[in-house]
């Protein structure tokens, strides 16, 4: 066994991935892989408890893992695998409601939210916090990044271990949320005063991982900027140019001040052409990779070996936690 702390974190597969989610919380994930033992997973369960169109979220479960590790999530160092090939983990999260106040579940902002956008919201809206405590409960999780919006239900999570291990002896190790502040915010092309995000209806200011890079660069040149014609990062007054230094310095590892110099005395079309050039390089050997593994017998070893990894140990935790409860023979 491992002695290094264990993290977790699951991806709702829906939407698809843009240059922000790579640039701003997987390369997060790259980094914490080599000082922890990490798990990480499509909540595919998690997606169903909003409309979905089955044959859509069957093929994009298997994209989403796929381009995580053509990004550079390495299958040697996580444990990867796909939430709804462990049956354990819904069999688990039936006790776990039975352990949870409706009053707690019923709080949480994102159902708040979620259930006023739809009247005919679902229960498993009701109960997705629950299901999400499981998966970082049956495999002891010390710690959990995610998103600021998200915060709250690993501090549920938290909550109902506590109460749990109170009321039924030890079962649970209390999980952290890791929320990054640090990490860069690439914003939206077009509109550089907010995030990049895989919602947003105008595509022409979203880089997907997926797209063409010939689209790439053309969307990079078509880049809100300002008209002084100076290569210089103030995010306040030149957010454009802001943000296209700060995807330039992530892509090539060169710090902004470097780039600046570079641009001294050079226009903004110079310096688009190099932004463009390096992030449609960059992407399309991130595309390369993927496509040689979408198909792969690779990719089905790599999902194997993480199914039946984790079904082994939330076997175990399942069995303790219907032990603990008195749900045996
Ligand atoms: N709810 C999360 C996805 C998610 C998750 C998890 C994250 C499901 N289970 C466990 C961390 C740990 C989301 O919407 N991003």
């Amino acid at each position: 066994m491992s002695d290094k702390k264990r993290i977790l974190t699951g991806l709702k597969p829906t939407g698809e991935l843009t240059l922000g989610n790579y640039i701003g919380s997987l390369s997060q994930m790259i980094k914490l892989q080599d000082e922890y033992d990490s798990y990480l997973f499509v909540a595919d369960l998690h997606a169903l408890t909003i409309p979905q169109n089955p044959k859509e979220l069957h093929e994009r479960i298997r994209r989403f893992i796929a381009m995580y590790i053509a990004c550079g999530i390495d299958p040697k160092k996580n444990t990867i695998y796909i939430q709804s090939e462990n049956e354990y983990i819904p069999a688990m999260s039936y006790l776990l409601e039975c352990a949870t106040y409706y009053g707690e579940a019923s709080r949480m902002i994102q159902f708040k939210e979620k259930s006023k956008q739809n009247a005919n919201f679902t229960l498993g809206l009701l109960t997705y916090p629950v299901l999400m405590a499981v998966d970082i409960l049956y495999c002891d999780a010390d710690y959990v990044p995610v998103g600021i919006d998200q915060k709250q239900h690993v501090e549920l999570a938290r909550d109902i271990a506590e109460r749990f291990n109170k009321h039924y002896g030890e079962t649970f190790i209390l999980p952290e949320p890791v929320v990054s502040e640090q990490g860069i915010k690439i914003k939206d092309l077009k509109d550089p005063c907010k995030k990049m995000s895989k919602s947003e209806e105008n595509p022409q200011g979203v880089i997907s991982m997926f797209d063409d890079p010939e689209d790439i660069k053309k969307k990079i040149m078509k880049a809100t900027t300002d008209s002084d014609n100076e290569v210089r990062f103030d995010e306040e007054n030149k957010p454009g140019i802001s943000n296209l230094l700060n995807i330039a310095s992530a892509l090539t590892g060169k710090s902004v001040e470097e780039i600046e110099k570079e641009f001294i005395g050079k226009g903004y079309g110079d310096f688009k052409r190099y932004v463009a050039d390096v992030t449609a390089e960059h992407i399309s050997k991130i595309q390369e990779r993927y496509n040689e593994l979408i198909n792969s017998k690779e990719l089905e070893e790599i999902l194997d070996e993480g199914r039946d990894k984790t079904r082994e140990l939330a076997k175990v935790k399942f069995e303790l936690i219907k032990e603990r409860m008195g749900v045996i023979r």
